[in-house]
């Protein structure tokens, strides 16, 4: 694709202005072929940004390690640059967009130099989709573009679609410009200098320093969250932290849920879930991201908006998600696991045994006593959705599958019951929106800490978070047939610190209850937080669980955590919406 053939005004202009600014030695306008992307490997390789995996064990396969200052999102240096702070909210870093693009001005000028400027056309949303969305990354990153290979539509098919349309403008350089002759290091980077700023209302994302996950691959969290969250609220629709499963009963009855949990709290596990009943069935339609339209039946329908997987691998294993390592067996990209000695990879969860010798993410020799984890605890695998084994029959329908639950949930390991129902659509709103985890490490920060993290949004919301809560509860119209709402928590745990609940393939169990719920039938008790299961609703058999523990409702935690919410929710001010104020102070009454 010579410039010649990139027929967007719009985006011949930006290159040219991109270019002058950041003086890449040339341009390379990607095209997503086989070939192509061969080469960009092998130069990956010269580099040693990646390691070819043995061929005869992970076909196709490669590892990158970063620098060990580059490992994560950086939620402290992610901005939301709106017109006025008022419009970002007490959850986001605001900054002027006019001040934070000088100092970034400031910052690409000459960053690319003795670099290539890749150009990147990509859709979010299957190409055939009316709810599918063009965006250009231009990146100095090759590393960059072999993931975005692997997780979008990426190249010819995305700028044909775009044609003279307007597009989410993504910028990104890894801050590491060459001097002449000067040699590149394996992982550049310019952390001291990060910044990862949206502009929601010029749909601009501009990204600098980091070569890592969600701050470098602007297609996943920046653009399919942060600016097409505020694209949502301005054209009714919904883009959210969310996986989408179909799930078919022994009966053939097939349902589909989107599901909201924090980052790294399992939903990449319960997108590819193998059940432990007999006869359910589970298909993954996504793991991550979810666009949400109302179809012209009144039903709610959710498009994958990628089309890969950036999962984390620690704690992956044939026992806790076969489909994902069925997944990765080939045509994957690992970054920051370790290396076995006969070029295969390992982290820490995917063996009960640990390997006798391996080189570790940080490039060291390591065994089992060594003092070190060998895998980084946010390493991660980028592999496209058709390897999954799973994979939906329809996760590519242009107008996306009809959403029958919805189900939100954090990480809280006491105070949170196994699942409950919520009462109304506004009820689940609320449930939603005093979403709160503990927190892992998939975003640097106190691992542990409880925080709010509503819809598990915090991170990805590019706009106020009250108009969020009431963009959503603005849902709710005549003639919609709304999804019922549930919340649940997997991680439970009893005195002595162990787990209540066994998780992973027996969350099918959960989901059988929630199923039935749908469906008008299911047994529950109305509780203070909404309706719980009876102790005998959920099917344990071949399970040595304690249901009341899950189950329990302690009134005295309850009343601290309404009130905590209560101040929480003030932070908001004049823009928290009044029915979720008066669920508030409806909970806070009942647990008086
Ligand atoms: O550390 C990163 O950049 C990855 S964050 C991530 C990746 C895939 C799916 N979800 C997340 C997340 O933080 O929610
Ligand atoms: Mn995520």
């Amino acid at each position: 694709m010579r410039p010649g053939s990139v027929m967007n005004r719009n985006l011949q202009e930006w290159i040219q202005e991109v270019q002058q600014h950041c003086q890449p030695k040339e341009i390379h306008y990607v095209e997503g072929t086989e070939e192509e992307n061969r080469l960009i490997v092998e130069a990956l390789i010269k580099q040693k940004t990646l390691t070819r995996l043995n061929p005869a064990l992970r076909p196709a396969s490669f590892l990158a390690r970063s620098t060990p200052d580059d490992v994560a999102r950086v939620e402290d240096r992610t901005f939301i640059c709106s017109e006025t702070q008022e419009q970002a909210g007490p959850t986001n870093h605001w900054r002027d967009p006019r001040e934070m693009k000088e100092t970034l001005l400031g910052l690409f000028r000459g960053c690319m130099r003795n670099r290539t400027m890749y150009v990147v056309p990509y859709c979010m949303g299957p190409i055939d989709s009316p709810y599918a969305k063009v965006a250009i990354q231009l990146t100095d990153s090759p590393y960059v573009v072999a993931n975005m290979r692997l997780m979008t539509r990426m190249g010819k098919a995305a700028l044909d679609l775009l044609g003279d349309q307007p597009f989410v403008k993504c910028l990104h350089s890894v801050g590491v410009p060459l001097a002449d002759g000067e040699e590149d290091v394996s992982w550049p980077c310019n952390t001291k200098n990060l910044y990862i700023s949206h502009f929601p209302e010029t749909k601009e994302v501009w990204s600098f320093g980091s070569g890592y996950g969600g701050n470098a691959l602007l297609n996943k969290k920046s653009f399919a969250l942060r600016i097409a969250s505020k694209m949502g609220l301005e054209e009714g629709w919904l883009a959210e932290h969310m996986l989408i499963v179909g799930i078919t009963s022994p009966e053939g009855i097939k349902r589909y849920f989107a599901a909201s949990f924090p980052s790294a709290c399992g939903k990449t596990n319960l997108a590819m879930l193998t059940p432990t009943l007999p006869g359910w069935k589970v298909e993954c339609v996504g793991d991550d991201i979810a666009w949400m339209h109302w179809g012209q039946d009144g039903r709610l329908y959710a498009i994958n908006p990628e089309a890969g997987f950036f999962g984390v691998a620690p704690g992956t294993s044939m026992k806790t998600n076969p489909n994902a390592m069925l997944s990765i067996q080939k045509n994957t990209i690992f970054t920051n696991v370790a290396l076995t000695p006969d070029g295969d990879v390992w982290w820490e969860g995917m063996t009960d045994t640990p390997p006798e010798r391996l080189i570790s993410w940080t490039n060291e020799e390591w065994t089992p006593h060594s003092t070190f984890k060998a895998a980084h605890p946010n390493a991660r695998f980028t592999v496209g959705s058709l390897q999954c084994p799973i994979i939906d029959p329809d996760w590519q329908k242009p107008t996306g599958v009809p959403i029958s639950g919805i189900i939100f949930g954090g990480r809280r390991s006491t105070t949170v019951p196994l699942v409950r129902q919520a009462l109304s659509w506004g009820h689940g709103v609320f449930l939603a929106a005093s979403m709160t985890s503990e927190m892992t490490a998939a975003a640097k920060g106190e691992v542990g800490k409880v925080r709010h993290d509503p819809f598990a949004m915090l991170p990805f919301c590019g706009y106020h978070m009250g108009d969020y809560f009431a963009h959503w509860l603005s849902m709710e119209q005549t003639g919609r047939k709304m999804p019922e709402i549930f919340y649940v928590n997997w991680f439970l745990k009893d005195e002595q610190g162990k787990y209540l609940w066994p998780g992973f393939g027996d969350n099918i169990r959960v989901l059988e209850w929630c199923f039935s719920r749908i469906e008008k039938r299911g047994d529950a008790d109305l509780s203070p937080i909404g309706y719980l299961p009876t102790l005998d609703a959920i099917n344990c058999q071949g399970l040595m669980v304690d249901m009341k523990a899950l189950l329990k409702v302690d009134k005295a935690l309850w009343k601290k955590e309404a009130d905590e919410l209560f101040h929480y929710f003030q932070t908001f001010r004049h823009k928290l919406p009044e029915s979720l104020k008066n669920e508030t102070e409806k909970l806070r009454n009942v647990t008086r």
